[in-house]
């Protein structure tokens, strides 16, 4: 490995351009943009432990709201940046930094983003501190308002030490503060930092993370040895499996590692979570390929062996042997090429050349040793196949049903048949769905009125499912069949919006469509083509004292939130406002300046009017939409699963932890 040098810093420009779009750099300045911070400084120290320098990481969230993550590497060069001509520390968390190349030398594979993420974090923080401990000596840092330095360097342009350590006694020890102007909230979740610590222990073997809550009182202390086959145990902690023990397999092709851990349960769905380089890679791509076609190939070879297959029979369909799956695919690449619009699928044609090779040979030595297991997961296969072919007549069946028009009489649908200029409202309740019916735009606008809840297809048979009134419509609409049968290019539709109430009901009824459409239809979120609806929340009436254009007005144009409808009447105005956080921004905006008068809150989309419901939800160029990304359905799933699946435990402990779902019906 070779030794760090400045030089290898590909230095970008200043931090403006993060606080101008914060979302472009950390995806959202709500709670996930939140967290998102953390994980960008905490990928910097798994880069460390990568490298082989660092085997402790300590995550602590403070009272007053600031989080230091700290870690026992080498801690990060203090010495003089050949090019910016100040410490290499300071350029590391004042300057922006291209991705990817920082240090491509100094390590060989690395998850994050090379210490890139650090100057972003700085950018978004109201103050940010970096302590430094490196050959003997400790160094203090300090920045306030998105990453001004405070700390003085010396005459020598050289950031002073702040006192003596051991030689041996190294990190890096990063505390931050969020800047509440930019975030909606800079309230960190315990739960949320938690469940990233595991999943980051689960893939770092070896790697012991402290994490400890101030606010509560709780610390936790993650470490996991066996990574990834603790991983899948941990997965299938509440499912029957069919064999005791995950199935772990490792091997190298090349410069590429891969480990795989798998478990068989008697479930009817597969689960396959893969990671390169410890990135959740959520769409997959060729490393989940590569796994999938060597686990079909080995398995057909030993149905032919023990006689399971005839020679006359066809081979079993990948699908039926990952009946019931739970497994972990985890590459190291040295190259990495994330695709889809997410930037979450792996293209790298050699991953999938690495993983089916290493995985075949080695399922191949455990299988040879292990034939009780081997032979349980045969004949599930052949359960699984046989039990396809009686519900696919079955599903045949339905599916030509879907063209009568009964299935469809529920959608008021569009004049227009070009699908790029089509929408589709899933509306909850046939109250707010006739209001809709009416203040739409009939030719690009179709209404789906659902009526009650939807069925929970994680719970239910295909037969089932596919005899639901609610999705038998939604797949009539649509257009483009599901399943194998799934066309995207029949769609009719380019927009799919979920309208719902903003409560509890609602967001239960969002999370099975999601989970529906995420299980059936996934190329619709892939594609980009599902929305959520965002009626605001508020309508005030307000007026300013003198003037017409007022601060408060053009704050909610640089939201990007087009919700400001403005009335000029006799010198009062009123807007929408979409949420606590924007009302208590308007309220401190307007102190002063003007006075509100009235106030509405919409409890659900029942008490707007149609004119309301056009100017705040369904008018294009006023109304605030919210693209579904699959991370979005894989969480409605886990949602799903935890809340209907069958153990109780679980589900308790998730209604006790996270109250906002805690009066849906189970
Ligand atoms: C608290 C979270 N940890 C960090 O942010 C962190 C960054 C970092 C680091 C190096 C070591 N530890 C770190 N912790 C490091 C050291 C050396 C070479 N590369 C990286 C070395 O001693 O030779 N850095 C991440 C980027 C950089 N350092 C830098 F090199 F660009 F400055």
């Amino acid at each position: 490995m070779s030794s760090y040098d400045g030089s290898q810093i590909v230095v970008l420009e200043g931090l403006e351009p993060v606080r101008l779009r914060p979302g472009m750099y950390i995806g959202s300045t709500g709670t996930r943009g939140l967290h998102h911070l953390i994980w960008e400084i905490l990928d910097n120290g798994i880069d460390e432990h990568l490298a082989g320098y660092c085997n402790k990481i300590e995550v602590t969230l403070h009272k007053d709201g600031s989080v230091t993550v700290k870690d026992n590497g080498r801690g990060v060069p203090v010495d003089k940046h050949p090019v910016k001509k100040i410490p290499t520390e300071r350029v590391v968390y004042t300057v922006l930094h291209a991705g990817g190349k920082f240090n491509s030398n100094v390590y060989k594979v690395s998850g994050g983003l090379h210490g890139v993420g650090a100057s972003v974090v700085n950018a978004l923080s109201k103050k940010l501190s970096v302590e430094i401990r490196r050959g003997g000596l400790i160094y203090n840092d300090e920045f306030k308002d998105g990453g001004k330095p405070v700390t003085k360097l010396d005459s020598k342009g050289e950031l002073p030490s702040t006192g003596k350590c051991a030689k041996n006694d190294t990190g890096t020890k990063v505390t931050f503060y969020p800047d509440a102007e930019i975030f909606e909230t800079v309230e960190f979740k315990a739960e949320t930092v938690k469940k990233r610590l595991k999943e980051i222990a689960f893939l770092n073997k070896g790697l012991t993370i402290e994490f400890s809550d101030e606010r509560s009182g709780e610390r936790k202390t993650y470490c996991e040895e066996d990574g990834i086959k603790s991983f899948v145990s941990y997965l299938t902690r509440d499912m029957t499996k069919l064999h005791p023990e995950p199935i772990y397999i490792e091997g190298t092709s090349g410069d590429i590692e891969i480990e795989v851990a798998l478990q068989y349960t008697n479930n009817y769905s597969e689960q396959i979570n893969s990671y390169c380089n410890r990135i959740n890679v959520v769409e997959g791509g060729t490393l989940v390929t590569g796994f999938k076609s060597g686990l079909t190939r080995v398995m057909n070879q030993y149905a032919r062996e023990l006689g399971m297959l005839k020679d006359k029979d066809e081979n079993l369909d990948g699908k039926d042997i990952r009946n019931g799956i739970v497994a972990i695919v985890s590459i190291k690449h040295p190259d990495p090429q994330f695709e889809g619009q997410t930037k979450t699928k792996l293209g790298n044609t050699d991953a999938k050349q690495a993983v089916e090779e290493v995985f075949s040979l080695e399922v191949t030595h455990y299988f040879d040793r292990n034939v009780e297991v081997l032979k349980k997961i045969l004949e599930n296969a052949l359960k699984s196949y046989q039990a396809r072919k009686a519900s696919d007549k079955a599903r045949n069946a339905v599916l030509k049903q879907l063209n009568d028009v009964d299935t469809k009489s529920k959608l008021a649908s569009c004049s227009s048949k070009k699908p790029e200029e089509c929408e589709v409202y899933i509306v909850e309740g046939d109250s707010a769905g006739g209001t809709v019916k009416t203040a739409r735009n009939r030719r690009t606008q179709a209404v789906l009125p659902l009526r009650g809840k939807i069925l929970n297809v994680e719970k239910a048979t295909l037969e089932k499912i596919l005899s639901n009134a609610e999705i038998k419509t939604m797949i009539a609409s649509f257009g483009c069949g599901i399943g194998d049968e799934f066309d995207i290019n029949k769609l009719r539709y380019h927009k799919i919006i979920i309208l719902t109430d903003a409560d509890v009901d609602g967001a239960h009824i969002s999370t099975l469509l999601l989970t529906f459409f995420y299980r059936f239809m996934p190329e619709l979120i892939m594609e980009g083509k599902v929305f959520r609806g965002l009626p605001p929340l508020y309508k005030v009436e307000y007026e300013i004292k003198g003037g017409e254009a007022d601060s408060a007005d053009a704050s909610a144009e640089k939201n990007g939130k087009k919700t400001a409808k403005k009335k000029k009447e006799s010198g009062k105005k009123s807007r929408y406002i979409m949420d606590d956080f924007e009302l208590e921004k308007f309220r401190k905006e307007i102190n002063g300046k003007g006075k509100i008068l009235a106030m509405q809150r919409y409890k659900g989309l029942g008490e707007m009017d149609a004119e309301q419901l056009w100017e705040t939800t369904l008018d294009p160029e006023q109304r605030v939409l919210a693209q579904v990304t699959i991370s979005d359905a894989v969480e409605a799933d886990e949602i799903t699963n935890l809340l209907m699946g069958s153990a109780v435990p679980p589900r308790r402990e998730f209604i006790m932890t996270e109250a906002r779902y805690a009066n849906i019906d189970l």
